[in-house]
C-alpha cells in the first residue's frame, strides 16, 4: 500500500543555526529513510498502530530530537466515496518525570540498584540523574525496619498511567508483596512529578500528594533539582524542604 507521512521534529536548532553544522542538528534525509525503512519492515492493521510505534522508534533512534508530530496518511483506502486523504496524527514528546525510590527490606541497595537498572533497560525510558542514597527512619507509624531511600529523574515517552504500570512491573519482579499498607517493601517506586502535570485520579495522583512531609522525598530531590517548582503551590523543592525542616 501507498503512505504519506508528514513529520514535524522538535529540536533545539540554535547551535546548527549560529555553527551551520549539520552534524550539529538532526538530517531530515536520514529521518526520512528511517522512516521508510520502519514502514517496508512492519506491518500493522491500523494506522494508530503504525504511528504510535514508529514514533518512540525515531525519537529513540536521534537522541537530539524532544519530540515530533506524525501524521501517516492512506492515499488509497478502501472506501467507497470520493476522498483525499484519511490519516492518523500523534504527537509524542520527551517528558521529565522524578521517581523516589525505596527499601526497607533484605538487600536494600541491591533491590533499588536493580530497579534502576530496570528503567534504564526500557527503550521508552533514559535515566537522567540519580542522586545518593540515604538511610531514613520509617515514616507513617508501622513499626519496621529503616529504609534507604533516593530518587532518580527521568526522561520518558511512556504516559503517566503507562509509567505507573511500568513501575508497578519492576516492583513486582523485585519480589514485592503488597500485605502491609506502608508497610515494609523490597522496592517502592512513587512518581513524584512528571513534567508539570497535575493528575488525580483513583490510581494515580501527580504529585505524589505527601511530599511535603518527607524529608527522605524532598533531600534526595533537593540533591538533583532544588529549583524545581512544584506545579501546584509553586514552591521550589528547595523551600519545600526549608519549610519541613522548620
Ligand atoms: N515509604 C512509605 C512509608 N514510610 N518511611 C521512610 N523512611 N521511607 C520510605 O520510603 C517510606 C516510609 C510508604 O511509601
Ligand atoms: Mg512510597
Ligand atoms: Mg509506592
Amino acid at each position: 500500500q501507498d503512505f504519506y507521512i508528514d513529520a514535524e521534529l522538535y529540536l533545539d536548532t540554535r547551535d546548527a543555526g549560529n555553527t551551520d553544522e549539520l552534524s550539529r542538528t538532526v538530517d531530515y534525509g536520514e529521518v526520512c529513510s528511517r522512516m521508510t525503512e520502519y514502514m517496508q519492515k512492519n506491518t500493522f492493521r491500523l494506522l494508530e498502530a503504525a504511528a504510535e510505534h514508529m514514533a518512540p522508534d525515531l525519537l529513540c533512534s536521534f537522541p537530539s530530537l524532544k519530540g515530533m508530530e506524525l501524521r501517516i496518511l492512506k492515499p488509497n483506502a478502501p472506501i467507497p466515496y470520493p476522498f483525499g486523504n484519511v490519516s492518523v496524527s500523534i504527537r509524542r514528546m520527551w517528558h521529565t518525570a522524578y521517581i523516589a525510590l525505596g527499601s526497607n527490606m533484605g538487600e536494600k541497595e541491591t533491590y533499588i540498584r536493580e530497579g534502576i537498572a530496570a528503567l534504564e533497560g526500557n527503550s521508552h525510558c533514559r535515566v537522567k540523574k540519580i542522586s545518593g542514597l540515604i538511610t531514613t527512619k520509617p515514616y507513617g507509624g508501622v513499626v519496621q525496619e529503616d529504609f534507604l531511600n533516593g530518587v532518580l529523574e527521568l526522561e520518558t515517552l511512556l504516559s503517566p498511567h503507562q509509567l505507573l504500570d511500568f513501575i508497578h512491573e519492576v516492583e513486582t519482579k523485585a519480589g514485592r508483596k503488597r500485605l502491609v499498607h506502608w508497610g515494609p517493601r523490597t522496592l517502592d517506586l512513587d512518581i513524584l512529578f512528571y513534567d508539570e502535570e497535575i493528575i488525580d485520579t483513583p490510581q494515580l495522583t501527580i504529585p505524589h500528594a505527601d511530599m511535603a512531609n518527607r524529608d527522605f522525598v524532598l533531600e534526595p530531590l533537593c540533591e538533583i533539582a532544588p529549583y524545581l517548582r512544584h506545579p501546584l503551590t509553586k514552591q521550589t523543592v528547595r523551600d519545600m524542604l526549608a519549610a519541613l525542616k522548620k
